[in-house]
């Protein structure tokens, strides 16, 4: 296997340049503890360029995921101030291989969430939670990953997007979810797809963050994960999701 630091190069790389590469399992097979390793030091170099750590994204939380991507485990990923986008602002196609969104619920914390807690504790120690999107663009070819593959992409997080925080006293078991792009709804789901309720997901966020060495801090994001599948972004497109009782988030897509 090369080395962690030399894979974290070529993934760091093929996402600044916006050029693909071979899945890393075709030459270094990694175990699932390896691919972290390769994650953590790819978003080591975001960090020593001056990006500063903003939380977490949770991935394959809802079936439609798992089905869409052929992977069946929970991950997650770090993200970046850098990830994000602002509500209503623009992306620039040109800075993605084949990016895609999907619908997403967010939460900020009011203060650290560490390891074993309940989902109320959980919610206790959220500040707001927001409806959002997550911009993905798997830095391999074809969009095609195996789950050690995609851990070391750091989850093929590449944007995100927050619209207006709410007191976290919304009902979030079962809101509908609405993902159009240009005015046409492309999909349709719940909140009740990402593990059955949101906060299971910041449950499972805490406990893996915590478990890695990087307990989930006040002021941090984290991303439940898509409630439906993704959809592919092309240049010109108005994106939108739409979640009852919460409100919208939107971005457009230029290049
Ligand atoms: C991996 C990222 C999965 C989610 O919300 O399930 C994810 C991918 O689909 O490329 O972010
Ligand atoms: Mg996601």
């Amino acid at each position: 296997m090369k080395p962690v630091h030399e894979l974290a190069r070529i993934l760091d790389r093929a996402a600044v340049e916006a050029e693909p590469i071979a899945q890393l399992s075709k030459e270094d097979p990694l175990t699932v503890e390896q691919a972290y390793a390769v994650q953590s030091a790819c978003v080591k170099r975001r960090l020593d360029r001056g990006e500063r750590r903003a939380g977490v994204k949770m991935g394959f939380t809802s079936r439609a995921k798992m089905l869409q991507m052929g992977v069946e485990d929970l991950i997650w990923g770090r993200l970046t101030d850098a990830l994000m986008v602002e509500d209503g602002g623009e992306i620039d196609f040109r800075s993605y291989i084949h990016p895609r969104v999907e619908p997403e619920l967010a939460f900020l914390l009011k203060r650290p969430l560490v390891g074993k807690v309940t989902m109320l504790e959980a919610m206790a120690a959220v500040e707001a939670v927001a409806p959002a999107m997550e911009i993905i663009d798997s830095r391999y070819k074809d969009f095609k990953f195996t789950l050690s593959d995609v851990i070391a992409d750091n989850t093929s997080a590449a944007g995100f997007v927050t619209g207006a925080w709410q007191k976290p006293d919304v009902d979030l078991v079962n809101l509908g979810i609405i993902l159009e792009i240009n005015g046409r709804p492309r999909q349709v789901g719940s909140s009740a797809a990402i593990l059955g309720h949101p906060a299971r997901s910041l449950v499972a966020a805490a406990r893996l963050s915590a478990a890695a060495g990087e307990p989930l801090e006040a002021g941090w994001i984290i991303l439940a994960g898509g409630a439906t599948a993704a959809e592919s972004l092309q240049a010109g497109d108005h994106v939108r999701t739409d979640v009852e009782s919460m409100g919208a988030v939107s971005f457009t897509v230029k290049g």
